[in-house]
């Protein structure tokens, strides 16, 4: 493979600092896969048009995380918009993030790997108009990411919408008329609304405009990964960037056109360079999820970061399965969120990996309210349920809505002594237990969807009734509601061992 430095050529040899001095780089940085394995036909070219701003943004970026000896160390998330696709091309760590959400998404990355060099890549549709709550607060914040933002005016991806960034006068397919301040507001200058803020460290503009100002733009980019580097705090690069194709120039006419329009909009300048100061508090501890669980029998040694998985000698169920999907649904108020809750915290004892996804209206109670659980040894995919494993419907419109999604071999629990007269059965077997009454006679009504979790159990057998009782213990603090609880865990079992089955087409006594 060539090295980037073997293809070099110094065009002007004044001393480092100049500003006039350019380099002609002809090879492709390591830091770029060799082929891009994407769907296209064009496996060693970019999606870019000619003579947009990206692939230039990109290439720079490249340099600097080779020169900087981090390829091994950096995490890009790119945006939506046109270059939704950096992934394809740079070879680090990548994650791509929904529409403005690329600083929020960087805060998360950088918080639990702090020792990687997070990179947000924006576009300004993205950064300015769709993510600029995101991007205002991570710099607020003084987030220890890098982020770069390439200024084209105008969104490019969808064809061409006025952007926060549009110069005024600008046409654009939603002001075709030109942009009128009176009308559509002032281009927003991001850099200079950000340098308002105290946390930021470093920020500049800079321009595609010419050789020259790539050069220096090379530079802000260089700096701004290693002012991460060195964990000197939030650091942000507005760049000026040619769209050829919007704004219907030729990529000459289209620097040209940064050169002489953009720059005097949008002035260059470096807008804070702090020095580095000592940090005042340290960062929160960071901590094993069963540790903050409060997960009982941890290992000395502590489980990677992000892993979600007990420590070994956390209890083991039998597990007959490789992967449930459970959905738990009801009322707001009858617990159904909290039941989903008590299934991942017992799968996280017994070493699965879980996952918990609630969804539920603006009405605290009575609205309606589900959550998808998932259970599985493997990792997960996607903690989104359309056809679960096994329904608990704790009323009737769940049973109604949800129901006709269970698969074939799966399980109904509905939350009733019978199913309405005119419910067609599905091909899944249904249980009926009238857990509320069961609840209320223990006590407590509320503790229906804990005597649901028992008959879960009984039928199942997909966790052990020994974790839920530790779980409970664990979450309820008061003695009286604790031992009610308990209670019902056993009612529900009992439920299961001691009544029928309704609609048991597989089994012919009904029980599984
Ligand atoms: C929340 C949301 N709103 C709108 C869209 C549609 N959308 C996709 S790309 C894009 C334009 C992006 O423009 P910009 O961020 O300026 O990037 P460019 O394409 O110019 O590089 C829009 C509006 C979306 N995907 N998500
Ligand atoms: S539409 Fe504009 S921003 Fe998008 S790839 Fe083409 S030139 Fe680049």
């Amino acid at each position: 493979m060539t090295t980037m430095t073997e293809n070099v050529d110094v065009m002007k040899s004044e001393p480092e600092s100049s500003t006039t001095e350019y380099q002609i780089v002809h090879a492709k940085s390591p830091v770029f896969y060799q082929v891009y394995d994407r769907k296209s036909e064009l496996k060693h070219q970019t999606h870019y048009c000619p003579g947009c701003g990206h692939g230039i943004v990109h290439k720079l970026i490249a340099e600097a995380v080779e020169e900087l000896d981090l390829q091994d160390k950096t995490i890009l998330v790119s945006p939506v918009g046109c270059s939704v696709f950096a992934y394809y091309y740079f070879d680090v760590g990548n994650v791509q993030a929904a529409h403005g959400r690329a600083p929020a998404v960087a805060t998360g990355v950088k918080r639990a790997c702090p020792d990687r060099i997070v990179i947000a890549y924006q576009g300004d549709g993205d950064l300015a108009a769709i993510g600029t709550a995101e991007i205002i607060h991570a710099a607020n914040r003084g987030e220890r990411i890098t982020v770069f933002f390439v200024n084209n005016a105008i969104y490019g991806m969808t064809g061409g919408q006025m952007a926060p960034t549009t110069l005024v006068g600008q046409t654009s397919t939603t002001s075709p008329w030109g942009r009128r301040p009176t009308n559509e507001g002032f281009p927003i200058h991001m850099a200079e609304l950000l340098a308002t803020l105290e946390a930021p460290v470093y920020i500049e503009r800079v321009a595609l405009s010419d050789n020259k100002n790539i050069m220096k733009a090379r530079r802000a980019i260089r700096k701004a990964i290693e002012i991460q580097r060195d964990a000197r705090g939030f650091s942000f690069v507005e760049i000026l960037s040619p769209c050829p194709t919007i704004w219907g120039k030729d990529p000459v006419d289209a620097r040209k056109w940064v050169a002489e329009k953009m720059i005097p909009a949008f002035p260059l300048n470096v807008f804070r360079d702090r020095k580095p100061e000592p940090l005042t508090d340290s960062p929160p501890p960071q901590r094993p999820v069963h540790e903050v669980l409060e997960i009982d029998g941890g290992t000395s040694e502590t489980p990677a970061l992000g892993s979600n998985l007990a420590p070994d000698n956390a209890r083991k169920h039998s597990h007959a399965f490789d992967r449930l999907a459970i959905k738990v649904a009801g009322f707001g108020g009858q617990g159904a969120l909290l039941l989903g809750q008590l299934l991942i915290e017992m799968g996280m004892r017994e070493g699965l990996e879980v996952s918990w996804l609630p969804s539920y209206g603006p009405e605290m109670r009575s609205g309606s309210a589900h959550c998808d659980v998932r259970l599985s040894k493997e990792q997960i995919g996607s903690p989104v349920i359309s056809d679960p494993d096994v329904l608990i419907a704790m009323n009737e419109i769940s049973l109604r809505k949800f129901g006709p999604q269970v698969n074939r071999e799966g399980l109904i629990l509905y939350n009733s002594a019978a199913l309405p007269e005119d419910f067609e059965l599905p091909a899944a077997r249904v249980a009926c237990i009238p857990a509320s009454e069961i609840a209320d006679k223990l006590g407590s009504a509320k503790a229906a969807n804990v005597v649901l979790l028992g008959a879960l159990l009984e039928e199942t057998e997909s966790l052990s009734p020994e974790t839920a009782l530790e779980v409970i213990d664990r979450k309820i603090r008061k003695a009286a509601l604790r031992e009610t609880n308990r209670k019902a865990v056993e009612a529900g079992r009992r439920f299961i061992r001691d009544e029928v089955w309704v609609g048991a087409d597989s089994q012919a006594d009904g029980f599984a």
